[in-house]
């Protein structure tokens, strides 16, 4: 299933590479006090807290630190589902001191193997039943944005959207090399739509009389990211997840949340970045495909206020993506593209892993190791960082988690 990502505006857009005027990244390894980074130490104890509030103040908005009462409600078991393959679990995660917000995590673990597992986390665009036609997922209940599934009528999930985004999922496959999978909608978490601030988590967090976030509060990705730390605090209470080997995974505008979360929460073993193009991994200073102005005027929700100030302006931004990604140093990252999904800009995604990898270097890992975009459908990265360019369109689908299986079985598993 493939997502409409067309420009909605007719502002010019870059989609030949001959158009990309050259431009200057922000240094990796420099702080903003123009020292330079040589050892990890200088990166954990200095840089790497800067990047992560400039990314806070200026892209995705602060993420509130206090925290939430929560309470996990485990509301289903089933041993014997996906025809005796799986166990299955649903649990709701309550949020507030009378769990005013909550949200369901879907749970499917391989039935043949003995003791915990590692764990695949990522959030789906429409309800968990979008992921498997299995019968006993809960239908949300919850709106849905049009657009982002097949079978959604006036904005409900329907009985028949159940298993209509499993080509993005393949949960057998999962499975049967030994991973589980947990997901959760984020519409559970914010509405994917930008009225619903006062729908979602943010509200619990509101001042008094407050109904929006202030210019350098969190938008919609930070509070799904958010939501993906809480599913890991839940995941860390199941004797059948190894929470220490727990890979966050996500697509398109949920691969930008993977990341954002992965980047905070040191706690995701690995991060996945399924085509999350502007605002994920693509270089924006490229300015190819969707531009930082496009996304603002489409998606006024996703990022905080502050970011809006650099439409046409990306030069003036203080970050550049190849910082997000190093934010995740020296855990494995795997970034993958499409050839025919040119708007998120593949060209762009790569080259983030590329200028993150001295992040990686101050940790002894490879990266990538050469600026140039690999061909088609041959993975590369020997080191920490994985990248593929898929042939094919804006989607996630079986050749996506085939790589992402081998690049886990290769980091988490050893
Ligand atoms: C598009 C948007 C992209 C990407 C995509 C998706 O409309 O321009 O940034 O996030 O949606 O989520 O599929």
């Amino acid at each position: 299933f493939n997502l409409v990502t067309q420009p909605l505006f007719s502002q010019k857009t870059i989609r030949d590479e001959s158009q990309v005027v050259s431009y200057v990244l922000p240094d990796l390894l420099k702080t903003r006090s123009g020292k330079m980074v040589r050892t990890k130490r200088d990166w954990e104890k200095t840089r790497r807290p800067e990047l992560l509030s400039l990314f806070s103040e200026n892209v995705y908005g602060k993420t509130p630190s206090e925290k939430v009462p929560m309470r996990f409600v485990q509301y289903d078991a089933d041993s014997n589902a996906l025809g005796g393959q799986a166990i299955r679990k649903q649990v709701t995660v309550y949020f507030g001191k009378k769990g005013e917000r909550s949200m369901d995590i879907l749970l499917y673990f391989p039935r043949n193997v003995k003791g915990s597992v590692p764990v695949f986390l990522g959030l789906n665009f429409a309800g968990n039943q979008v992921v498997h036609q299995d019968p006993g997922i809960t239908i949300t209940k919850r709106w849905v944005r049009d657009g982002v599934a097949p079978v959604i009528v006036e904005h409900r999930a329907t009985e028949a959207s159940r298993g209509s985004q499993a080509g993005d999922w393949v949960v057998e496959d999962i499975l049967a090399r030994g991973y589980g999978l947990a997901t959760v909608f984020c519409g559970d978490l914010q509405p994917d739509r930008p009225d619903s601030f006062n729908e979602g988590v943010h509200s619990l967090f509101f001042k008094e009389g407050q109904n929006m976030p202030q210019s350098d509060e969190w938008g919609a990705i930070g509070a799904w990211a958010w939501g993906l730390s809480r599913a890991m605090d839940y995941l860390e209470t199941d004797k059948m997840v190894d929470a220490t080997k727990v890979a966050v995974i996500g697509h398109s505008r949920l691969g930008k949340a993977a990341l954002w979360a992965g980047a905070q929460d040191q706690r995701f073993a690995m991060v996945v970045s399924n085509n999350s193009g502007e605002g994920g991994a693509a270089i924006t200073r490229r300015k190819f495909g969707e531009t930082i102005e496009i996304i603002n005027k489409a998606f006024p929700h996703w990022f905080s206020g502050n970011y809006k100030q650099f439409g046409g302006r990306e030069d003036a931004l203080p970050v550049d993506y190849h910082e997000l990604i190093a934010l995740i140093a020296p855990r494995p990252v795997y970034i993958a593209s499409a050839s025919e999904d040119w708007w998120a800009d593949p060209k762009g995604e790569y080259l983030s892993g590329y200028y993150a990898s001295p992040a990686y270097a101050l940790y002894g890992s490879e990266g990538l190791s050469t600026p140039e975009l690999p061909e088609t459908n041959r993975p590369t990265g020997a080191g920490k960082i994985g990248y593929h360019l898929r042939k094919g369109g804006h989607t996630m689908n079986r050749y996506d988690w085939q790589q992402y299986l081998h690049f886990a079985d290769k980091w988490l598993r050893r």
